[in-house]
């Protein structure tokens, strides 16, 4: 997606118009959706060694139908800042897969990284699930076993892992299904199993004798405090997220309520939920974006407590999004793909590993929220490249167009990818400050920047 910053306000302000829970005036408070440079949906958080992984589909730019080919690996360590990890997983990882690279979820067993995701099986046509493992949470996965795991036309597998560690994958639409899978998590034990979709446990649909029930899809299973939540997408076509709870894994399953109400543009939403540093979170998809809607959603997500009782409150959508779960060190390095909000900025693996930010253009710039620079900076430094004439790295505290406390010079290297470090002076950077690299030049592309990290200290040098 490659918006530009005036369509992009301007879209921002349309797309909260859309959302009517919260309308915030300044889109210097905005971090829903996490991600603005592509669309991202089917968001599957994954909690791991102090980072929250968040594994999400991707939707096309301009797509009209669920055209998605490949998914995409994002991660933070307090809810605002997400690194862009790439697309560590596609359909070209499943040699026997046709198309539709829909809704996953990744888990950890024994320091391996299992996602779960449905496509199309060339061979039959038919929906099917595949399993990728690696050994990061970023990857590279590789298909686990050449050939489906399970495979009956339906979609959105889900698994959790019980403390007695059995496994179970839970998938389905129209129905809903589980299976026990072995101990190394690419096989299963028995059939799959139909959970019974009653009333009871699934609530009441009206207008559809063909689907009594509300669950429509994309089951998300875990476990608080002895209970067992099956939390999903319901009702087609203007979706809203429900939950049912049950005594054990299998049920039986007793329907609790509404989660998220039917907001946005997007007629689906999917869930997940995950509980990080001390709190609870709840991802959910939207088309909150400039040109979003039922083909082009955004992943966004919300703080939340249970109730005493163990119930989830009713959450609603909000482009503030969750509050920041700590700061962010700048003075150790950190990848420029680390953006709490970007603006006309793309990214693309770096040929020095990782990712960078790309096709900058004047005027573009990242926020990056939260930043501890405590007594002060002296200095800033930032890898970068640039294939013109380069441009300038703007470094600016509270908005796009707030106090200037350095400016980086970025030349010419030769190269997209010939990279460089650039250092320049620092001062008035003090305390703990939303940071804006705001990048300025001439016409076109300016740079590439791949990392920055300030050093602490005081400045010899005011910025210029
Ligand atoms: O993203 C494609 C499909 O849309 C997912 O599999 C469903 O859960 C719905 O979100």
């Amino acid at each position: 997606m490659r918006a530009r910053a005036v369509a992009w306000i301007t879209g921002l302000v349309l797309a909260f118009a859309l959302v009517p829970a919260v309308v915030q005036p300044s889109t210097a408070r905005a971090d829903n959706p996490i991600v603005q440079h592509v669309y991202t949906a089917d968001p599957a958080p994954l909690v791991h060694d102090g980072r929250v992984y968040l594994y999400t589909g991707h939707d096309e730019d301009g797509s009209t139908y669920f055209t998605m080919k490949d998914w995409r690996v994002w991660s933070s360590a307090d809810m605002v800042n997400w690194t862009d990890h790439g697309s560590p997983l596609s359909l070209a990882t499943f040699s026997w897969a046709s198309a539709d690279a829909w809704a996953g979820q990744a888990v950890q067993r024994g320091g391996r990284f299992y996602w779960y995701v449905p496509v199309k099986n060339r061979a039959t046509g038919r929906m099917a699930i595949g399993v990728a493992v690696a050994d990061s949470p970023t990857g590279p996965f590789r298909d686990a076993l050449g050939r489906p795991l399970v495979e009956n036309g339906e979609i959105d597998p889900s698994v959790f892992i019980d403390d007695n560690g059995q496994a179970y994958l839970y998938w389905g639409n129209p129905n809903l299904w589980y299976v026990k899978l072995n101990a190394d998590m690419t096989s299963y034990s028995g059939s799959p199993t139909r959970i019974p979709l009653t009333t009871a446990g699934f609530g009441t649909r009206t207008g559809d004798p063909n689907r009594p029930t509300l669950y429509e899809e994309g089951p998300w299973v875990y476990k608080r405090n002895g209970l067992y939540y099956l939390v999903f997408a319901a009702k087609c076509c203007s979706e809203f997220i429900a939950y049912s709870t049950a005594p054990g894994p299998t049920g039986p399953w007793t329907y609790r309520g509404t989660v998220m109400p039917t907001q946005g543009s997007s007629f689906t939403n999917h869930p997940g939920i995950v509980d990080f540093k001390g709190n609870s979170y709840f991802f959910y998809h939207n088309g909150a974006l400039p040109g979003g809607g039922g083909y082009t959603r955004s992943v966004a997500v919300e703080r939340f407590s249970y109730n005493a009782d163990g119930t989830i409150p009713t959450i609603t959508m909000t482009n503030t999004g969750a509050p920041q779960a700590g700061t962010l060190n700048p003075y150790v390095r950190q990848e420029a793909e680390t953006i709490a909000w970007g603006s006309g900025i793309e990214t693309e693996p770096a040929a020095e590993g990782g990712m960078n930010v790309g096709w900058i253009e004047n005027g573009d710039h990242l926020k990056v929220k939260g930043v501890a620079f405590g007594s002060g900076a002296s200095s800033f430094a930032a890898r970068v490249a640039s294939g013109s004439s380069g441009g300038t790295v703007e470094l600016r505290l509270g908005s796009p167009n707030g106090t200037v406390v350095g400016r980086c010079g970025v030349p010419g290297t030769g190269g997209w990818q010939t990279w460089t470090t650039v250092t320049c002076p620092v001062s008035g950077a003090i305390g703990t400050q939303d940071l804006y690299l705001r990048f300025t030049g001439g016409s076109g592309y300016l740079l590439n920047i791949n990392w920055w990290q300030f050093t602490a200290g005081t400045a010899l040098t005011a910025p210029r």
